[in-house]
């Protein structure tokens, strides 16, 4: 154990750790820009510069281990003259327009500037403008990046896909694409997962919310919206709000005096796909083709496959996600339920995802012989909206999601949360081969039960193997998440170390409760909360498997026959062309 004093307290704390980690233990907060526990620790900000008795220079807290007899002064005249130099000039190169910021009021940058009472610059500003492709769902504004690196090293050690790169040096250091590529070139995956670890607006998704505000005026439009699965668990993640009011009851009542015509959920969708991706696997495993099969409903995981592994492909699922899957029935059999025209529909999509908005977009995604998804809008946008609408969630009164397709069952609702695709579909797997029903939580061994971590992404995911064994037949299954652990896998399946008979894969970590289009929280990272909450809906829901849901029944019986049926493969499936 090392001895040391910060701020006049004295504390002992192992070895190896850091001022700013010892700091943290007495409950002292060393205010930092860039740091990301495990993934950047390179002290590029230099606003945790502390002082040390006894040393001319100050130091950095984030990166600087303590040592026997230290003396650290967190808050010293000095410490704080130099922080609020070295913040006066990031801000000198960032724009500093936080009224029309999206960031505004939960920008720590903006905070930090704040409390250290920064009113005035004693510095010319220059900041510099790059060009960005505005269409692409992934915005850029260079006018506002403070070359934390973040973007840059999520993307290389979570994603390892590594998009972005420095250019120049010194004061003129900038982030751009790798070889400065237009980015819809960029082998970009729309994760998103560097727009939730940007500290500022630098990045963020394109704002779909003007044309919604359009429809939503046009008398001639019927709204109908569904709402992905880890939407529910993080529209109200607000310190005023108190534990409880965040229902799906009232999620459902926001969207309606907002104006929305109908709310669907998604949840019912993914239980549809479960019945059509669970029989494809049973078809797979008999005809021994492609195989392992992947998973395919996080646009993440399938444009990353299309980018740099398109020699796997085939061994993609056929079945779209549930978000297409609910966009192809909404123009079709919905349409004919409720007798709106399908012209007249405009399908909204509300996900935890900035890869849905491209997914939609996908002229191979469109089966009803419309666009089958109109718009996408993240967690984030949809906050956006009820904020515009000044809805108090707190005075409003449960709403039950339209039918004739809206409810879905527990094994839907898991979804949203890494291995939850994988247990929602073994659950009716089981039933389809031996005809009898697996207990509920038969499959468990697939969750991630990990609820430690929360400060460091790295740890969030990663990759968990398990079998089973179905009808005599043992069935060997992967679960991950993060597309860095998801090389892993098809590295260990390509050169014959693993053998899988499915693999599901989500692009971020955690599955879409990490998703890069949620609430972004500049402390902690909220996935294992928000998954939890999704086991929590599991349990409370009377029906949890796919296959038990009598809206998915009806809609089979009365218009899609069988799963895997022609009309079923012609709208719930796709080759996957992006
Ligand atoms: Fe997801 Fe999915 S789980 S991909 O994260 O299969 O976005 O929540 O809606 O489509 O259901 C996202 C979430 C979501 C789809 C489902
Ligand atoms: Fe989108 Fe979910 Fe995939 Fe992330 S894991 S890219 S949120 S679908």
């Amino acid at each position: 154990m090392v001895n040391l004093k910060i701020d006049d307290i004295e504390l002992s704390v192992e070895e190896g750790t850091t001022i700013m980690e010892a700091a943290k233990k007495l409950g002292i907060y060393i205010p930092h820009l860039c740091f990301l526990k495990g993934i950047n620790e390179i002290s590029a900000c230099k606003v945790c510069v502390v002082e040390i008795q006894g040393k001319d220079k100050l130091v950095t807290a984030c990166s600087t281990p303590v040592s026997e007899g230290m003396v650290v002064f967190t808050n010293s005249a000095k410490a704080r003259s130099v922080r609020k130099s070295n913040v006066e000039l990031i801000l000198s190169q960032h724009d500093c327009l936080c009224a029309t910021c999206v960031r505004s009021g939960n920008c720590p940058l903006q905070t930090l500037a704040g409390h250290l009472g920064i009113y005035d610059l004693p510095f010319e500003r220059q900041v510099t403008e790059q060009a960005w492709d505005k269409e692409f769902p992934l915005i850029r504004d260079s006018k506002k990046c403070i070359k934390c690196m973040r973007c840059l090293q999520i993307c290389s050690k979570v994603q390892g896909c590594d998009i972005w790169d420095v250019q120049n040096t010194g004061a003129y250091t900038n982030i751009s694409t790798v070889d400065n590529m237009p980015i819809s070139q960029a082998k970009c995956t729309l994760c998103g997962q560097c727009i939730t670890h940007c500290p500022t607006g630098a990045l963020k998704e394109r704002n779909d919310l003007p044309a919604i505000y359009d429809i939503l005026a046009d008398p001639d439009k019927v709204t109908v919206v569904q709402i992905a699965p880890a939407v529910r668990t993080a529209w109200l993640e607000r310190n005023d709000v108190e534990p409880g009011i965040d229902t799906e009851g009232r999620l459902v009542a926001a969207l309606k005096r907002i104006g929305f015509d109908y709310v669907l959920d998604t949840v019912f969708s993914a239980d549809v796909t479960i019945m059509e991706e669970g029989n494809e696997l049973l078809e797979r495993l008999r005809s021994k083709k492609q195989m392992p099969m992947f998973t395919s409903c996080c646009p993440g995981w399938v444009s990353y496959l299309t980018m740099y592994h398109p020699e796997l492909l085939g061994q993609l699922s056929t079945t779209k996600s549930p978000q297409q899957i609910f966009g192809a029935l909404i123009k079709t059999y919905f349409a004919e339920k409720t007798g709106v025209a399908p012209e007249n529909i405009c399908s909204i999509a509300i996900m935890p995802c900035v890869s849905k908005k491209r997914e939609a977009a996908l002229e191979s995604m469109n089966a009803s012989g419309y666009q089958d998804v109109d718009y996408v809008l993240t967690t984030r946008e949809m906050v956006r909206l009820l904020r515009a609408e000044h809805i108090d969630p707190r005075g409003l009164k449960e709403k039950p999601f339209d039918s004739p397709i809206g409810d879905g069952t527990g094994a839907g609702a898991i979804f949203g949360v890494t291995g939850g695709v994988m247990e929602a579909a073994l659950r009716t797997a089981y039933k389809v081969v031996t005809g009898e029903e697996a207990d509920e939580d038969a499959f468990k061994a697939v969750r991630d039960t990990r609820t430690q971590g929360r400060d460091n992404a790295i740890n969030l995911g990663g990759i968990r193997t398990a079998e089973f064994e179905i009808a005599g037949k043992v069935l060997k299954t992967c679960v991950v998440s993060g597309l860095k652990n998801a090389e892993e896998v098809i590295q260990q399946i390509q050169s014959g170390e693993a053998h899988y008979d499915f693999v599901e894969v989500m692009a971020c970590p955690g599955g879409c409760v990490g998703g890069g289009g949620q609430p972004i929280h500049e402390e902690a990272e909220w996935a294992p909360k928000r998954g939890e909450r999704l086991y929590e809906l599991d349990k409370e829901r009377k029906l949890r498997r796919s296959h038990e849901n009598p809206q998915v029944q009806k809609l089979y019986k009365e218009f899609l026959e069988t799963p895997l049926s022609e009309k079923a493969e012609h709208l719930l499936h796709t080759q996957h062309m992006w």
